[in-house]
């Protein structure tokens, strides 16, 4: 009985590894928006804010009240300024609660313009709700520094969502990622052959 709970652990962890994802967004690429401006993603997948020109942020906000900062938790990416293509850094968040999540450009009149997003939209706080509210608010408002999420090189994680973009390749801002392999992966890759380790294992006690 034990042992199947401790295998079950186990295969439920090395199952979560295995499937993680990581969803890309574009911030600006197509005009004062992000691409795409929903998205759906289970606990543990990373959010990939991708910048481009000229300047972006990213801040997480209640439903209730748009381009400004969520008054509990949350993130702000910092200001990204891009001179072309796509910036040689991305802004990572972890989501940890499949809970809506809407965020908006911490850049003057951005917000109010539209560009804002949600990450698990539910069928009462919809992105169309909040994109209305946003249009009609005084002011966006952006913390005064980077928080809750981080701020790596281009390139540092792997892509595999249906719903992202396809990967643009770097252009500009010398010295910018590479393509997109790496860690996750290599993790996913050693995932399957673990779980069959674990299984023998965990029979052979
Ligand atoms: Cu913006």
């Amino acid at each position: 009985m034990m042992q199947m709970t401790t295998l079950t652990t186990l295969v439920a962890g090395f199952a979560a590894l295995a499937t993680a994802a990581t969803i890309q967004i574009s911030v600006g690429k197509d005009g004062i928006v992000y691409t795409p401006n929903s998205v759906t993603a289970a606990v543990g997948d990373v959010i990939e804010y991708q910048f481009f020109p000229p300047t972006h942020s990213v801040v997480m906000a209640d439903f209730d009240s748009p381009c400004t900062p969520a008054k509990t938790g949350g993130f702000f990416s910092g200001a990204f300024t891009t001179s072309s293509g796509m910036n040689n850094t991305v802004f990572q968040v972890t989501v940890n609660s499949t809970d809506p999540i809407f965020f908006y450009c911490g850049f003057p009149t951005h917000c109010e313009s539209g560009m804002v997003g949600v990450i698990n939209p539910s069928t009462d706080q919809t992105l169309d709700a909040f994109q209305s509210k946003a249009s009609s608010v005084a002011n966006t408002v952006a913390p005064s520094a980077p928080f809750g999420g981080q701020i790596v090189a281009a390139g540092s994680s792997s892509a595999t969502t249906g719903t992202a973009s396809p990967s643009p390749t770097p252009t500009g801002n010398s010295g910018g990622g590479g393509l997109y392999s790496g860690p996750a992966s290599s993790a996913r890759a050693l995932a399957i052959p673990l779980i069959g380790a674990v299984v023998v294992a965990v029979l052979m006690v």
